[in-house]
């Protein structure tokens, strides 16, 4: 049969009922999946829950890129931007075969039918949207706006791919997804693959029309062209349905032929020869909920905002609209789809991509091919400093060499985004080893390192950007970083959200493989803002992280360069987690060596012997940092502790991966090695990088109830660095006055001088700092001396 016959397309049309009906039935059904008897009360779901609206234009478009797949031999992934249409990768996946591959009690006849209808958005069986469970996808779908960005991080370095990304007009008004048509900027036609959008304006959302479906052809036309896009429009309306489907099948051998073209010259050109070509995109107007019941109650259901959920309330407790549903059901004429055993009819099989080509069965969308990364020798990047906080040094620019190096080993599977910041965050030495990726002219020498091929994609000032592609590069089994000003990772708090919950629930799915680690590296941070002020501060994204299960996630203070670096080289290799980690960029003091930094890393937290004086005894005081500033501010406060009171048994602790504190998570110390480290009942001060209740919560759960925490607490201002501390009250003076309160009332007393002594300090310093700007001479060029 060929592709191009009537006959095909007759054939793609009974396909596309039959996904339709499978996607009825899920919503509806508890048996009795084929109609082969009259339908009972007890045969239909209790609570009918999922979408209808965005269903039949979906199945349509896939239905029209098996055919695209069957013609031009494509490799070809899915992308649901509207994912709460969960039925269109099942039901798609079913007919392929690909969804019995992956869950085999679900088979390809009467019974495996009726169990997938019943488990559909149903307790104990698979959710409503495109989740980890549904076989082809890596969008889940619920939080509508970032489907062009999976599709764009996919295809990088993936040359041959092609991510077909369907955007629901809705989905079309977020601000992530507005911004996303730029992304063909970004891609480069000869190393990195093919993002297809294809707009469905079927033109409701929710309860509201949408934006852009009112919108004419000649108005969107303008609209995409001048984003870059060469769009071809498709429309149901107002003609027979065959028709449809012919337009469809010219404008989808139009597109394709195409991009091949558009590679076909990349493929003659250099890499750093290409230019950004004009891709081609597809907008299908379509009635929301097409083929659905026309209206309900007297009001209109098919191309009206009512089609968005469960279209008509037929449903176990309301068999009076049963016949309704049964008429809709069989609309589809179902007997002319399944055969007597309920698979799919054999000639309609025809028109299904052969097995290797299926989308919901792309290697791609199931972590490819996890190539483990080469790594530079560590032990060439850290440094061994004799004497502790002696010499002040940039973290952010030892691992910016670090991952120069990394690049440069992994050039086709390791990239870096970030929101114009890498410079910033003075990672800049990559830019040794490689360039910025950008399609668009680049003019030297007011422009720099920019290149049509580069490992860091940095030059879209969007947040959303670097976390959604690095999302899909990872789930596409690749490695990479997006690094951030701290505050501005908020920007995209749902995203990395959402990609916990994909990696949770991921977790549950055998036929699921590991993938990458997602690493966020936040620099810029609260405590390095005192150029910006107090907008640029907020480590909330630490709190927000915390609150979620901690198994796929972990947070990172490292207080210097060496364990920067180290915990770098550990999180790249890590799997199924989120790794956030504290950088710091300015110059700050240095405290670990490299077996001190490695052991670290491997031990989550460590006693720091040479800023300790409890000798292995009991100690009086437990001091723990973690992060940067904490750490300093720590040390110093306890050589003016040891110095004033020279019997005091300090014990000071370094938190690194402080999750390792967790009672609740499956890492987490036991108590009785939490009880090592903190005592249970010796006063513990610890000076954190975020907010004070995070750690008061995690230590809530141990038995260790004494204890004082000093964290951000949003007296943020433009100021000095140490003014920040002292404004948040993590500064040395203030960790002394904290310790001396926690000592027992009788010691404490004895040092009502040292209480003194610290406020004399603070009142120096707010004279000086308001008088002079800076800060003291003797906090600037404190050094740390060894304790005797
Ligand atoms: C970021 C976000 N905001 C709001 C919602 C709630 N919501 C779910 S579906 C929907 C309408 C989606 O419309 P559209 O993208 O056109 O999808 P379709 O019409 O194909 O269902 C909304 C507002 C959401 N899921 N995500």
């Amino acid at each position: 049969m060929s592709i191009d016959s009537k006959n095909y397309l007759d054939h793609l049309d009974a396909y596309w009922r039959a996904t339709n009906y499978l996607s009825v039935g899920q919503l509806y059904l508890l048996d009795n999946p084929l109609l082969r008897e009259e339908l009972t009360a007890d045969q239909v779901k209790i609570h009918p829950i999922g979408h209808w609206g965005t269903i039949t234009s979906q199945n349509f478009i896939y239905a029209h890129l098996n055919r695209a797949i069957n013609k031009f031999n494509l490799n070809m992934f899915y992308v649901e931007g509207p994912g709460h249409g969960g039925q269109v990768m099942i039901s798609n996946a079913y007919l392929d075969g690909s969804y019995t591959e992956a869950f085999p009690e679900i088979t390809q006849d009467t019974a495996g039918m009726q169990k997938m209808f019943k488990r559909f958005s149903f307790p104990g069986g698979v959710a409503s949207h495109a989740d980890p469970k549904v076989p082809g996808s890596i969008h889940e779908g619920g939080a509508l706006g970032y489907s062009i960005l999976h599709g764009a991080g996919a295809v990088l370095d993936n040359p041959d791919l092609v991510a077909a990304v369907v955007i629901g007009d809705g989905e079309a008004e977020t601000a992530p997804l507005a911004t996303s048509w730029h992304v063909n900027k970004f891609l480069n036609p000869k190393n990195d693959g093919t993002v297809l959008p294809i707009l469905n304006l079927n033109g409701f959302k929710i309860a509201n029309p949408t934006v852009l479906s009112r919108e004419t052809d000649e108005t969107l036309t303008q609209y995409f062209t001048s984003l870059g896009w060469h769009p071809y429009f498709v429309s149901s309306f107002d003609k027979p349905i065959m028709q449809v489907h012919e337009e469809m099948a010219h404008t989808m051998d139009t597109v394709f032929e195409e991009i091949k073209a558009i590679r076909a010259t990349a493929a003659s050109q250099s890499s750093e020869e290409v230019t950004r070509p004009t891709w081609p995109m597809i907008v299908l107007r379509s009635p929301k909920g097409w083929t659905g019941p026309k209206s309900w109650d007297g009001q209109p259901i098919e191309n009206s905002f009512r089609a968005h959920q469960i279209p008509i309330p037929a449903d176990q407790n309301h068999p009076e609209y049963i016949p309704d549903l049964v008429n809709w059901l069989k609309s589809y004429q179902p007997e002319e789809l399944f055969d007597e055993a309920g698979h799919l009819a054999p000639e309609i099989q025809e028109v299904l991509p052969k097995k290797s080509l299926r989308m919901a069965n792309n290697s791609v969308t199931n972590a490819g091919v996890v190539k483990p990364l080469n790594l530079p020798d560590i032990n060439d990047y850290l440094v061994d400093r004799q004497v502790p906080g002696n010499d002040l040094a940039q973290d952010a620019i030892l691992l910016g060499g670090y991952i120069r190096d990394l690049i440069k080993l992994n050039p086709t599977n390791f990239r870096g985004f970030g929101p114009d910041e890498t410079a910033s965050n003075r990672f800049q030495d990559v830019f040794e080893t490689t360039n910025r990726q950008w399609l668009l002219p680049i003019k030297e020498p007011n422009d720099q390192f920019m290149a049509p091929e580069g490992r860091i994609i940095d030059s879209m000032l969007s947040e959303h950007y670097d976390e959604g592609m690095l999302e899909a590069y990872t789930l596409t089994g690749r490695h990479g970083f997006f690094a951030s000003y701290e505050v501005f990772i908020r920007e995209v708090d749902d995203m990395i959200v959402q990609h916990f919950k994909w990696l949770n629930h991921s977790h549950d799915v055998s036929w699921r493989k590991d993938v990458p680690a997602l690493n966020i590296i936040a620099n810029s941070t609260v405590f390095q803002q005192d150029h910006n002020g107090y907008s640029h501060q907020d480590p909330g994204a630490t709190t927000m992280l915390y609150e979620k299960q901690p198994d796929f996630i972990r947070e990172f203070f490292p207080a210097d360069a060496n364990s920067l670096v180290a915990t770098f080289e550990h999180a790249v290799q890590t799997k199924q987690q989120i790794n956030y980690i504290v950088a710091s960029k300015h110059p700050r003091l240095q405290w670990f060596t490299p077996l001190e930094a490695k052991q670290l890393v491997t031990q989550g937290l460590r006693v720091v012997d040479w800023a300790s004086t409890d000798h292995g005894e009991k100690p009086d005081i437990i001091i723990a940092s973690a992060g940067s500033e904490p750490t300093t501010e720590s040390l110093a406060a306890i050589q003016i502790l040891h110095e004033q009171i020279p019997t005091l048994k300090i014990r000071y602790i370094n938190v690194l991966d402080l999750f390792k504190l967790r009672s609740d998570a499956s890492y987490g110390l036991s108590q009785d090695a939490f009880d090592a480290y903190f005592t249970t009942d010796v006063p513990v001060l610890f000076a954190f990088h975020g907010y004070a209740p995070m750690v008061e919560s995690i230590f809530f759960k141990r038995h260790n109830h004494n204890l004082a925490v000093h964290g951000y607490r949003e007296a943020g201002d433009i100021t000095t660095p140490f003014d920040m501390r002292v404004l948040n009250k993590i500064d040395r003076f203030n960790l002394v006055k904290a310790a001396v309160e926690l000592l027992p009332t009788e010691t404490s007393v004895k040092h009502a001088d040292l209480i003194q002594l610290m406020n004399d300090k603070l009142d120096k310093h707010v004279s000086f700092t308001r008088s002079k700007g800076t800060d003291l001479p003797e906090v600037e060029n404190w050094q740390w001396q060894p304790l005797n």
